[in-house]
């Protein structure tokens, strides 16, 4: 069975416990990470030298690196529409994936990790800010996108990019700083709540809805204990 070492409330792990309820994979997982067991112990380095989760175990195969992870159960599990293998459809679901993981993660180091969670060095109140300012910007590119096309990121069917996308939409909404109206901030809203409904009855993906939800990064993480234990 595929064995997950990593914390349910971590925005990477959730990525993956997302791509295994929406494909029905099995799995067991073990609280790696921050407030849990350390990272930095040999016996986590031995499976993933570079010491972050999420690292899964599968089949004797280790693999490190989230949106990694994601595709490669996806290619195991999923039909073809979730990671399509057409290269130019392929390429569009990469680079909002790429996206998500370069441009967003900065910024919300700043916004989340300095602005909210107040953890050095990223409290620095120069690197908030900008953080602030980025993650702004970025939604509302974010929401130009969907405002043009969606409801998902790729178009009208779900795909590996609604992943990570879907959780910085989520962050994005639980952070406590005074957020400029977007100019489609509503829509946005909508649509995400739309990706859900439309997702949600046809499989019964509880965990899709409470990682899209705008207002419970918190019952995403019960949610998701309840699902493992
Ligand atoms: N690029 C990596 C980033 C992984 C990462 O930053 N993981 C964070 C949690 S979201 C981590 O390991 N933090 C240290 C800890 O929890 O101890 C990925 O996408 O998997």
């Amino acid at each position: 069975m595929l064995k997950i070492l990593g914390r349910a409330n971590s925005f990477n792990v959730r990525k993956v416990l997302w791509i295994c309820d929406e494909l029905g994979i099995a799995f067991e997982r073990e609280d790696w990470g921050r407030g849990y067991m350390p990272t930095s112990t040999a016996e986590f380095l031995r499976i993933n030298p570079i010491g972050l989760i999420p690292a899964v175990i599968d089949d004797g195969v280790v693999l490190r690196e989230s949106n990694s992870i994601v595709r490669y159960l996806a290619t195991r599990h999923g039909p073809d529409e979730i990671y399509p293998k057409d290269p130019v459809k392929r390429a569009h679901v990469e680079q909002w994936m790429d996206w998500a993981n370069y441009e967003t993660s900065i910024s919300l180091r700043g916004a989340f990790l300095g602005g909210m969670l107040h953890e050095p060095p990223w409290n620095n109140p120069w690197f908030i800010e900008q953080g602030r300012n980025q993650i702004t910007k970025e939604v509302g590119q974010l929401d130009e996108h969907l405002d043009r096309g969606g409801p998902y990121m790729c178009g009208d069917t779900f795909t590996v990019a609604d992943i990570p996308v879907g959780l910085v939409v989520n962050r994005w909404f639980s952070l406590d700083f005074e957020r400029p109206a977007l100019q489609r901030r509503c829509r946005l809203l909508r649509q995400t709540r739309r990706a859900r409904s439309l997702s949600a009855p046809r499989a019964k993906r509880p965990a899709l809805i409470l990682f899209f939800s705008p207002s419970s990064s918190r019952g995403g993480v019960r949610e998701a204990e309840r699902r493992v234990r």
